[in-house]
């Protein structure tokens, strides 16, 4: 192989996949928010299917999200993503939703967790069309990780 195809391989993949399972994080969060399947989330279907995550994270329903309540969502997350992609979703979902984190009690209270809500998708949004496709979305956890 020539370096240079080499050389844009290497380029294209890490453009694309920075972070591994991020694609696979971005069509969990189409297949959940997207409520009239164009297959695109606009800001309405944000600002609920955000909402109505806190609600399915917080499993034991004492208004925060804690790190180990996360963990417990692997065998679900699993059934959608598949096994592999599941575990590396679950590991990004986690490091997101701890980021938010801002008082660091270790627990993402409903005003931690609603606070970026918009801020992440207008970061998200790179063609500012408000709306995010999936390749938008896949870049959630690079943005969080490196804000
Ligand atoms: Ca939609
Ligand atoms: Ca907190
Ligand atoms: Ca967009």
């Amino acid at each position: 192989m020539k370096p240079i195809l080499l050389a844009l391989i290497l380029l294209s993949s890490s453009l694309h996949a920075a972070i591994p399972g991020a694609e696979a994080l971005g069509k969990l969060i189409t297949s959940q928010f997207d409520t009239n399947s164009d297959a695109l989330i606009d800001q309405g279907e944000w600002q609920s299917g955000i909402g109505n995550s806190f609600e399915k994270l917080d499993t034991n329903q004492d208004g925060t999200i804690k790190g180990k309540e996360i963990d417990g969502l692997s065998e679900d997350i699993a059934k959608e993503s598949g096994s592999i992609a599941g575990t590396l979703v679950v590991v990004l979902i986690k490091q997101l939703i701890m980021s938010l984190d801002s008082d660091s009690d270790k627990a993402v209270s409903r005003a931690e967790y609603d606070k970026p809500t918009q801020s992440i998708f207008t970061k998200l949004d790179a063609d500012k069309n408000a709306s995010l496709t999936l390749a938008e979305l896949s870049e959630l956890p690079s943005h969080l990780v490196t804000p």
